[in-house]
């Protein structure tokens, strides 16, 4: 299946939240005035779209209004066309043209975010992704704060068939993080993908627990770890924003990966993630298979968001 198709498939809720009110909107007003943009803000707003982001949307609806010379007697479907398009573009930034930096060998990348967000699920993803582009992946088990959550790890090790370094429940973190970079050079694998625990109710020691973890890789590769993605759960919607901040003080976040965007009304939410945080989305998760993260296609998913057909190349 398509890119777009599985989107428009996995997305199903967050259309439905989003695309078909701003649909009745249109239908309701055959006029461009200020209601309409007044009651498409709305619209934008309950469809998860927080504050700042609706109002610049908004702005920017207006401007291509006002410079859309040939516009047909349709203003429904012109304003939604053109609303597809300023939200395309304000996502654009986001989606960067260089890929993730792990040209280094081995790559170190440190998975972030708090409990339950899908770092593990993204991370066995992750894995099978860069497995399949051929490069020799070992996996660590940093989050030893549960015994289940090592455990989860080496489940989706021995399903994808790849190593875990692991201490199990209550080791230090950043010793685990240690070994396994030794463990990964002494190796030869490419890519070393670290685990972390996400007790974010305490800042102060996820902050030193997350900075003794990159002080110990540093002993071993000054530039390491070479990226930090911070999973989100899409379902907390614009609460991404915040925690996305929290975590930029953190731990330098370097990108972003949005999961559980199937099942979510909330979807609206990426907007403003890419809008209002200057890191890039790197991935998406669209199930809880291995095989259901994807790159984020700015102009696929604002198509999506508003029940849009596919772009024609
Ligand atoms: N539907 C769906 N579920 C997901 C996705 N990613 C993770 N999950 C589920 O979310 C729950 C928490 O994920 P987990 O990886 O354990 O989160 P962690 O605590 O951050 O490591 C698990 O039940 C996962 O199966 C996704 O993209 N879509
Ligand atoms: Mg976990």
């Amino acid at each position: 299946m398509s890119l777009f198709g599985k989107l428009k498939e996995k997305l199903v809720k967050t259309q439905q939240a989003f695309g078909d009110s701003i649909r009745r909107v249109l239908s309701s007003h055959p006029r461009i005035d200020e209601d309409l943009y007044a009651e498409l803000e709305e619209a934008l707003l309950t469809a998860d779209v927080g504050v700042q982001t609706a109002e610049d949307i908004l702005q920017a609806l207006r401007d291509k209004v006002r410079r859309a010379s040939a516009m047909s007697d349709d203003n429904a479907a012109n304003v939604r066309a053109l609303l597809g398009e300023v939200i395309a573009e304000m996502m654009a930034p986001a989606a960067r043209e260089n890929g993730l930096n792990l040209s280094a060998r081995p790559a170190v990348i440190l998975v972030v975010g708090v409990n339950g967000s899908g770092k593990t699920t993204t991370i066995a993803k992750l894995a099978r992704k860069f497995q399949q582009d051929g490069r020799r992946v070992l996996l660590a088990a940093g989050d030893t704060f549960r015994a289940a959550a090592s455990e989860q790890l080496s489940m989706w090790g021995d399903r994808l068939g790849l190593p875990v370094i692991s201490q199990g429940a209550g080791a230090d973190p950043a010793a685990v993080a240690f070994d396994a970079l030794q463990a990964a050079k002494a190796r030869g694998v490419d890519l070393l993908i670290i685990d972390t625990a996400g007790r974010l109710h305490n800042k102060a020691n996820l902050m030193q627990e997350l900075s003794k973890i990159g002080r110990v890789l540093k002993k071993l590769d000054a530039d390491a770890p070479h990226e930090v993605l911070l999973v989100l759960d899409a379902n907390t919607g614009q609460n991404m924003v915040q925690q996305a901040r929290v975590f930029q003080d953190i731990s330098g976040v370097t990108g972003l990966v949005v999961a559980k965007l199937d099942g979510t009304a909330k979807g609206g939410a990426v907007i403003s993630v890419c809008h209002e945080l200057n890191l890039p989305v790197r991935f998406i998760g669209l199930g809880e298979k291995m095989d259901d993260l994807d790159e984020f296609d700015p102009e696929a998913f604002a198509r999506v968001l508003l029940g849009e057909p596919e772009a024609r190349a």
